[in-house]
């Protein structure tokens, strides 16, 4: 069984994060659709570039609104499936608790060349292991190819406001909740993972997102037979999948480690 885990002995992690590079390098599979993509790695933002306006937060398709979580799911699988097949990956996708850990994956970007309020990077990334990555799409909508480096602008403020919140009777993720928290407290005002759209340049935008997964499994469980059908909009999005499989992580064959409330 797969596990997203929430504690990684150092080779663990870079084991990881040697996977996370190795699609960085592979051939990418969508460049007929996104002429910027130039790895696999970039097939996940062209792809997430695409969906944004269905799937992320969108008054243009509000019907599909309520499928954020099932799509999110199939494609942290599918993103964990690639470290595995085509990097050898053995471990599973980790997951960040933003109530524990507030540092790793390498540092802020360079800071703002004056005093600028609330800014604390918003340059390159210039330590860790994705110092040297190359983001090729965004940022917004645009999958022109625009070479330039990862960004990050650590927003310790708002990460302190957003990420202390607790999973209550609703999943509110509109607004400054958790989940933009984790985006703009590493994204900031001019960090990658900071746009909607561009967002997984950044390869912690996979470990945020699976917190957001397993956040929503602590959530279903909270009140299992009402909630593990809870979703709006369509039972079926495409022809790959019924969302009514995804609803279950049991079924998928992964689980999280037990946590706030939640035990398997
Ligand atoms: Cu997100």
């Amino acid at each position: 069984m797969l596990c997203y885990r929430r504690s990684l002995a150092d080779n663990e992690k870079l084991e990881h994060i040697s996977a996370v590079k190795c699609i960085q390098n592979l051939p990418g599979k969508t460049d007929s659709i996104y002429p910027s993509v130039r790895a696999r790695y970039d097939d996940y933002t062209g792809l997430h570039i695409n969906i944004t306006d269905n799937y992320h937060f969108s008054a243009k398709n509000a019907i599909l609104q309520g499928l954020f979580h099932p799509w999110y799911c199939i494609y942290l699988l599918t993103y964990e499936e690639d470290l595995r097949t085509l990097c050898n990956y053995t471990g599973a996708q980790p997951y960040w608790d933003w109530t524990i850990d507030a540092h790793g994956f390498g540092g802020n970007g360079l800071p703002p060349p004056g005093p600028v309020p609330y800014m604390t990077g918003g340059g390159c990334v210039t330590t860790g292991p994705f110092a040297d990555l190359t983001v090729n799409l965004g940022p917004w909508n645009s999958t022109v190819y625009n070479p330039r480096c990862l960004t990050r602008d650590f927003s310790p403020w708002l990460a302190a406001r957003t990420l202390n919140s607790t999973v209550g009777p609703g999943l509110n993720l509109t607004g400054l909740t958790y989940h933009a928290g984790g985006h703009l407290a590493v994204g900031g005002d001019f960090g990658d993972i900071g746009n909607s759209y561009s967002s997984p340049s950044d390869p912690i935008f996979f470990l945020h997102h699976a917190n957001m997964d397993r956040l929503w499994n602590v959530w279903q469980r909270g009140a299992w037979a009402a909630r593990k059908e809870d979703i709006a909009g369509p039972m079926s999005k495409d022809r790959f999948v019924k969302i009514r499989d995804i609803m279950d992580i049991k079924e998928l064959c992964y689980f999280y480690k037990d946590g706030y409330g939640y035990s398997s």
